[in-house]
């Protein structure tokens, strides 16, 4: 029997790419915070001139699924992180974003076969997302780690595929 698992304590050799939406900014900037600071604590450069990471921005959650979906494509990533908030109004928009974000997401990580981290928020209220992008906790922090755990894990699963 195997067991396999991954690691976050070694982020030597990682590649990573961030996909963060504009919107609801206040919310997503303090995500990306956190998901940089878990990154650069488990020794990844975060630094500007990163080789290891690129972080790209598009104005909604609707268009993370295209963004990760190019980024993808380069194969130059072990992992992407997608970070937005989408939060309820009054109209049924929420829904819709909501479907067609997370459906785009889980579509590309079949398609290419990276691992693409769902760190997007979807709140009743503006107050419940910032709780959850730092005011109580940061779950982009968390994003940051689950990262790692896929690239870490990917990389045993190749190796288990080739030596099996
Ligand atoms: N995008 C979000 O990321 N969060 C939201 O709460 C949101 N709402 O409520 O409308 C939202 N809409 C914009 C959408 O993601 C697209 O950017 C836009 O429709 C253009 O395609």
């Amino acid at each position: 029997m195997a067991t396999i698992e991954g690691r976050f304590t070694d982020a030597s050799g990682i590649r990573i790419a961030i996909v963060v939406a504009r919107f609801n900014d206040l919310v997503t900037n303090k995500l990306l915070s956190g998901c940089l600071d878990c990154l650069s604590r488990h020794g990844l450069d975060t630094s500007e001139e990163s080789s290891q990471l690129d972080i790209a921005w598009v104005p909604g959650s609707f268009e993370l699924s295209v963004a990760t979906q190019a980024l993808a494509r380069t194969r130059k990533y072990q992992v992407i992180v997608t970070l937005g908030a989408v939060i309820r109004g009054d109209t049924p928009h929420f829904d819709v974003v909501v479907s067609e974000t997370s459906k785009g997401i889980a579509s590309v990580s079949r398609e290419t076969g990276i691992p693409v981290i769902f760190g997007v928020l979807t709140t009743d209220s503006m107050q419940q997302a910032l709780e959850r992008a730092g005011i109580k906790s940061n779950l982009g922090w968390n994003y940051g780690l689950h990262a790692l755990e896929m690239a870490s894990l990917m990389g045993k699963l190749d190796e288990a595929t080739l030596t099996s």
